[in-house]
């Protein structure tokens, strides 16, 4: 009986902090915490806590739609999964949470039994999110919280052993080195960023032995490639996969790495809003036959650029690079860079 009280009183507490709570709910909580006054009606304690946790879980249902519908965190595709958050920086919430509903973070992509951390965690990491309300818990699902480590950390070019290089030195603008690093390990590459990308498309080529890796990942520009597949998709391509030649790329490899013949000395690909694109349903590593005239050359590749230039022309705030490469023989079969750097350039 006294568990029982203790019980009654945190759910009122609950109950208290909580303005939307059905009357009736609170109620049966009240004549609850009374059971030692009146009688031992377990029976009414227990619907008094099974209408507080109904209650619970139908908050926690409208706030966690209110987070899945947000374009501050999904972008316009609704399809984009990674919120990358810059050191000390919190979730862009963009709807109140009721009050006693709280935020936890749990680690993304590991295999052992795991923590919940409350407050944004101050570690580099990738998070899966959970409300929480009483002893109710729910994840938010296709959201995925990157915690970046500062920039700062980097000494004479390396992160601990990986080689990552040197930003030039711009002190603002859309070339300023980047705030912070996203951390890519073992456990957490295959998770998704996007709809069709996962963290792993990221990678700079190189270094395959030394983990973790480090990337720069902007989410807008996985935005702009969600709504081109979108584009695509209206106009009767069905798209299931899409291959990555090359998203994030460290200054250090954009300098020194494969061949850099065409590649700019302050490519998009060092700021992580650049990926360059291929249509591979077929998964054969090779651009796709869009418009199925039995050859892939430019006029496929054109198709994948003609949505992206539609998806700028509907939202001007991804607007940036749309560059068209043909095949190079042993090399790749032709595809598409997209990037999103605020300015319009295209080739
Ligand atoms: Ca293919
Ligand atoms: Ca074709």
């Amino acid at each position: 009986m006294k568990n029982q009280k203790h019980l009654a009183r945190l759910i009122l507490a609950v109950v208290a902090a909580w303005v939307s709570l059905p009357a009736s709910a609170c109620a049966q909580a009240s004549a609850a915490d009374r059971t030692d006054a009146s009688s031992s009606d377990t029976a009414s304690f227990r619907t008094s806590v099974a209408s507080v946790r109904l209650a619970a879980a139908s908050a926690l249902e409208s706030a966690v739609l209110s987070l899945s519908g947000s374009a501050r965190m999904h972008g316009a595709s609704g399809s984009v999964h990674a919120t990358v958050l810059n050191p000390g920086e919190e979730l862009p919430l963009t709807v109140d949470l009721p009050r006693g509903m709280e935020i936890l973070y749990v680690a993304s992509g590991v295999a052992l039994p795991r923590d919940t951390i409350p407050g944004t965690p101050g570690q580099p990491g990738a998070w899966d999110v959970l409300l929480r309300m009483g002893d109710v818990t729910k994840r938010v699902p296709d959201l995925r919280v990157f915690t970046s480590l500062p920039l700062a950390s980097g000494q004479k070019g390396r992160i601990g052993k990986y080689l990552v290089g040197s930003w030039p030195d711009e002190k603002s603008g859309s070339y300023a080195p980047p705030a912070g690093l996203v951390e890519v390990t073992e456990d957490n590459a295959d998770l998704r960023v996007s709809e069709h990308v996962r963290l792993r498309d990221y990678l700079t080529k190189g270094q395959n032995d030394v983990w973790p890796k480090y990337v720069v990942l902007d989410a807008r520009v996985l935005d702009k490639l969600e709504l081109t597949i979108d584009e695509l998709e209206s106009a009767g391509h069905e798209i299931e996969h899409v291959g990555v030649i090359s998203a994030f790329r460290t200054p250090w490899y954009n300098a020194n790495g494969g061949s850099t013949a065409g590649r700019g000395q302050l490519s998009r690909h060092m700021y992580g809003d650049a990926i360059d694109v291929y249509v591979d349903n077929d998964r054969n590593g090779q651009m796709d036959d869009l418009n199925g005239d039995g050859r892939v050359d430019r006029k496929d590749t054109g198709i994948l650029a003609s949505a992206a230039e539609r998806v700028e022309r509907d939202q001007p705030h991804l607007v940036g690079g749309i560059g068209i490469y043909t095949a190079r023989p042993g090399a790749h079969s032709g595809f598409v860079h997209i990037d999103a750097r605020g300015t319009q350039a295209r080739w």
